[in-house]
């Protein structure tokens, strides 16, 4: 397991894909107005949000085209020999990181940030990574039966610390739930937190280019470009709400509901999710 994870300041990242010079340079990592970052705890909706993004800023005008969505929204923390300083704004960034590890210069800045139901999060993740290398199936279950740590920190910490930190930044909330239950409803509220002024028949057809068969369909967002010798995983599996129920036993999930009163019972924050 520890093969394919780096601890660095008690955050785990996959091994290869950054350094602890490179996270910690990115304090001092010069931020544009103009940037727009999207944050999630992975497997919440990150490739599918990217491609609102990235469709409702195509359909604004002045983007620069880049082969596929991961090179035209890369996550800031995998720099695989980058200098995102040299890019033409307007420029997209994804990251899955913790506020602590993100340029001090994005406070006050727009983000927005996706998460999901802990318990698809973790059935979409262990699905995932049982065909990646980037984490091993052990890991999952152990981390499924203990703790729920995926990925960089806990989903509990990460929705925590980004909870408690939301005013620093200028920052839209939304859930991948109501993304399902309202796409369009979704994509206006993105094109209305970046100042996007998108007619009736953009929003539309955004909404219509990020529908999972319409995504899953599209070569430059379905993530089918990364090399299977990287990740083997499968980055749009099923898309749904609720799958946890057909993998979670009973006791499990009420361990989940327990976790949720415990570590995060204490904030102002509530799901829409069952
Ligand atoms: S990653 O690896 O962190 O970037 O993964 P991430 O993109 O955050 O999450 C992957 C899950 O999102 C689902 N997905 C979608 N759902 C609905 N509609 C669209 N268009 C869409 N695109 C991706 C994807 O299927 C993964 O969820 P599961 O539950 O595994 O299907």
């Amino acid at each position: 397991i520890t093969e394919h994870i780096v601890r660095y300041k008690n955050y785990n990242f996959p091994a290869g894909m950054t350094t602890a010079e490179y996270i910690d340079s990115l304090q001092s990592f010069e931020i544009r107005d103009s940037d727009i970052f999207l944050v999630t705890y992975l497997k919440s909706g990150t490739i599918w949000t990217q491609q609102i993004i990235i469709s409702i800023c195509e359909l604004a005008g002045g983007l620069n085209e880049y082969p596929n969505n991961m090179e035209q929204m890369p996550w800031l923390e995998f720099c695989e020999g980058q200098d995102y300083s040299k890019r033409p704004s307007p420029r997209l960034f994804s990251s899955h990181l913790i506020p602590s590890f993100l340029p001090s210069g994005l406070k006050e800045k727009k983000i927005i940030y996706v998460m999901r139901n802990p318990k698809d999060n973790i059935v979409s993740y262990f699905h995932f990574s049982r065909k990646s290398s980037v984490a091993g199936s052990v890991l999952v279950l152990v981390s499924l039966l203990k703790s729920f740590t995926v990925g960089g920190s806990s989903w509990f910490d990460h929705v925590r610390e980004w909870h408690l930190n939301r005013d620093q930044y200028n920052i839209l909330i939304l859930t991948y739930e109501e993304m399902i239950l309202d796409l369009k409803g979704a994509v206006k509220k993105i094109c209305t937190f970046l100042g996007k002024g998108l007619s009736e028949a953009a929003i539309i057809q955004v909404a219509e280019k990020s529908k999972f068969e319409n995504m899953k369909k599209n070569p430059k967002a379905n993530y089918e470009f990364i090399p299977q010798d990287k990740i083997q995983g499968n980055f749009m599996r099923k898309g749904q709400i609720g799958d946890w129920k057909n993998f979670f036993t009973a006791e499990q999930s009420q361990r989940v509901d327990r976790l949720l009163q415990e570590k995060l019972g204490d904030l102002s924050l509530r799901f829409i999710w069952e």
